[in-house]
């Protein structure tokens, strides 16, 4: 039987693991015997789960996750939970994949349209910033439009013991920047736990949050500090141009006293949206509703009489720069959003069964 209150320690979100408790009745009456686990890491070899805070053990993956045509964003990530069955005698193997409660993604590097699944199941994102050179307000709308509405975005500046040394006034510079997104904010130094105290109002009992941010912000500073622990290595950044080294290489998701999750994940070079982003929803609500007051329906903005948004900017009511970023930003989201568009539409086509289904009829 699973342990409920060693599950609800690692984020199990329901009271109970009975079939007819859960959104994925349908699966669990077939795998009676199976467990949920959830994915703690994520390896080029394969994924590491855990059932308590204890302990986490290798899972032999669905054959299914293997093949190359499956959409990345199909397979597990770390957060996810899996049904997973074995694993006392032999390699525990994993069922299923259990339906998300939220993601936060992006698009994948290369030609080709990918989505990657940066953490699953998670209530609150830090999105880490230092102020050592690394602040960009640009930047944090763009991480804002990627985390969407299924989590509760919090903007972490560290490094604010050396940050006025290297840039007097950066600060309240960046404070007063992000006071106008609306979104909460804290200022503190990563290495020293009771400046890092803060951030326990948004860890509470069974929620899980999820680190994102360039490399040498401070992501797995934090998550020593907030375990207690050198659970995470952390590097040093170049002294030339304060970037870090990409010390972490692979997500993590790690127990907190307190029964909330952290999930550390290596720094990010490149966001770009998946097409499935709204930006009314996540961030750009203010622009949106400006827009709603030009003269002409499809004003472009670029001179027409009645413009609200040229007006806006004009008296110093909407940054330019602000704007510039949302137009950029959409009209990523719409290329984005056209390459998903078709290749749905590739897929869409007469399928044939998949391993897995074939298996399933043979008699057991
Ligand atoms: N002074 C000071 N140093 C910090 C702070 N946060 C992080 N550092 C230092 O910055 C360097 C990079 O920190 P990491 O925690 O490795 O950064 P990261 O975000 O995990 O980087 P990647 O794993 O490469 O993505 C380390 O030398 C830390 O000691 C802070 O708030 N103040
Ligand atoms: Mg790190
Ligand atoms: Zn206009």
């Amino acid at each position: 039987m699973p342990d409920i209150a060693a599950l609800r320690q690692i984020g199990w979100p329901y009271a109970t693991t009975r079939a007819a408790d859960g959104p994925w009745a349908a699966l669990q009456s077939e795998y009676s015997l199976a467990r949920p686990a959830r994915v703690v890491e994520q390896h080029r070899s394969g994924y590491l789960v855990a059932e308590d805070i204890e302990r986490s053990y290798p899972v032999e993956s669905l054959p299914d996750w293997q093949r190359p045509r499956l959409h990345a964003e199909q397979r597990p990530a770390v957060g996810d939970w899996l049904l997973v069955t074995g694993g006392e005698e032999s390699l525990a193997r994993a069922l299923a994949l259990l339906p998300r409660r939220s993601a936060i993604k992006r698009s994948s590097a290369g030609k080709h349209y990918g989505q990657q699944i940066i953490a699953a199941n998670i209530d609150i994102v830090f999105i880490v910033s230092s102020l050592d050179g690394d602040f960009n307000i640009r930047r944090i709308e763009r991480y804002l439009l990627l985390v969407g509405g299924g989590a509760q975005p919090v903007v972490v500046l560290t490094k604010a013991d050396i940050a006025e040394d290297h840039d007097p006034g950066v600060i309240a510079r960046a404070t007063n920047a992000l006071a106008a997104l609306g979104v909460a904010v804290c200022t503190l130094n990563a290495r020293d736990p009771a400046s890092v105290d803060v951030l326990k109002r948004w860890l509470a009992p069974g929620i899980t949050a999820v680190l994102v941010g360039s490399s040498g912000v401070g992501k797995s500073t934090l998550t020593n500090t907030l375990t207690g622990e050198q659970v995470m290595k952390t590097g040093a950044v170049r002294t030339s141009d304060a970037r870090g080294r990409h010390t972490t290489t692979h997500r993590c998701l790690i127990a907190l006293a307190g029964d909330a999750c952290l999930i550390d994940t290596p720094g990010m070079r490149e966001l770009k949206p998946t097409g499935e982003e709204d930006l009314r929803e996540d961030g750009f609500a203010d622009i949106e509703a400006l827009a709603l007051e030009c003269r002409f329906r499809d004003c472009r903005h670029i001179g027409e009489p009645g413009c609200a948004i040229r007006a806006a900017i004009e008296t110093g009511e909407l940054d330019a720069a602000r704007f510039e970023n949302y137009r950029k930003l959409g009209s990523e989201i719409g290329q984005a959003a056209a390459q998903l568009a078709s290749r749905n539409t590739r897929n869409s086509g007469p399928k044939k069964p998949s391993r897995t289904a074939k298996r399933r009829k043979r008699p057991r």
